[in-house]
């Protein structure tokens, strides 16, 4: 308690200065595929063999290495022939590449796109809008349009988006049970990893993947296999194209994108879409009524500030809109993790 107040030595203020430090060495460590050769080796290895397989300076890697001890990614012993590094549990769990909760892919994107944006933080908030212009020189204007800027981006996008589900995905669609609703969509389901969550905890639903016909191909070739039966795609814009009748919508990290004006444009047209005694079910990282936390979820908002037009909201916020929309009975439950659920009814 005493040193977050210490006034002489302000330990917050001393971690939060370096914290971007933080991040930047764990991305490098996961780029480098240090966590990847550390799990394939089997055994302990030196900085020196670590540099030579991975094609770095000694003296470099020697840093990254004990760096990421200090961070508790990595252990080291040490023996005769000097120190030994091996990969932690959860290392090996969430930043090898192969591991089925693996977070490379997230990561890259923060390191490589994210990180680029946040670079202009400033002008962000002077501004309240994205950075797109400044850090990549495009238009700003239709942020997806930014950020699927290329082919790679955007499947550099669609893998970390994806690998959120690993560590989330059941824990957003166990919040209410949606058993009674067979015939889903996902709105805006990119790489499928939540929907196939959602066929895997609901053996007998069905779930349309409704995303742009660019984001729908590449899911098709990269992310979802022909012999997943219970998935299948739908190619459109869903503030333009027509939405097909269903019995539950799944906007996940949908309304984060966009301002409240085309979250109500967005929510009408699903509701229109909707079967009576269907609903809508939003997966958003739900911040406090006064948003004086998770500090999580600020973090996030920001970071929509800086590539998106949206925000995150509050319980309160996400049924106000629902509510614009037509939708009633609204249930909010927190799980704890880092996305929430909120159900809507029509
Ligand atoms: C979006 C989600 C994300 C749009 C842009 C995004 C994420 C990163 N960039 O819908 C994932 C959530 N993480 C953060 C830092 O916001």
């Amino acid at each position: 308690m005493g040193s977050t107040e210490d006034l002489d030595y302000p330990q917050i203020i001393v971690q939060y200065s370096s914290g971007f430090l933080i991040s930047k060495i764990m991305f490098t460590a996961c780029e480098l595929g240090v966590f990847d050769l550390l799990l394939e080796s089997g055994e302990p290895l030196s900085s020196d063999a670590i540099a030579a397989c991975l094609g770095t300076s000694t003296t470099g890697m020697e840093r990254l290495l004990d760096a990421c001890v200090g961070l508790k990614l990595l252990a080291v012993e040490m023996t005769q022939e000097g120190a030994l590094y091996r990969n932690t549990e959860i290392s090996n769990i969430y930043l090898t590449k192969s591991s089925p909760k693996s977070q490379y892919h997230i990561m890259m994107y923060y390191s490589n796109t994210v990180y680029l944006c946040w670079q202009h933080l400033t002008d962000a908030v002077r501004e309240g809008k994205n950075q797109y212009e400044r850090a990549f020189c495009i238009s700003s204007k239709d942020p997806f349009g930014a950020m699927y800027r290329s082919e790679e981006e955007m499947l550099k996008f669609m893998a970390g988006q994806n690998a959120v589900w690993s560590i989330c995905g059941r824990n957003v669609l166990a919040a209410f049970d949606l058993s009674p609703f067979t015939q889903i969509y996902d709105l805006g389901g990119g790489g499928g990893a939540l929907a196939r969550e959602c066929v895997s905890l609901y053996p007998n639903s069905t779930v349309t993947i409704y995303d742009l016909p660019k984001v729908v191909q590449v899911a098709k070739e990269q992310f979802v296999s022909p012999e997943e039966h219970q998935i299948s795609f739908h190619e459109g814009d869903f503030f333009k194209d027509s939405i097909p009748e269903a019995e539950l919508y799944i906007l996940s990290k949908i309304l984060h994108d966009w301002d409240d004006d085309k979250c109500k444009q967005l929510l009408t047209r699903v509701y229109q879409a909707c079967k009576p005694g269907g609903g809508v079910l939003l997966v958003e990282s739900l911040l406090n009524e006064d948003k004086s936390g998770p500090l999580e979820t600020q973090l996030y908002s920001m970071n929509m500030l800086v590539q998106t037009e949206g925000k995150e909201r509050t319980a309160a916020e996400y049924s106000k809109l629902l509510e614009a929309a037509g939708f009633g009975v609204i249930q909010v439950k927190r799980t704890g993790k880092l996305y929430d659920a909120v159900l809507g009814r029509k």
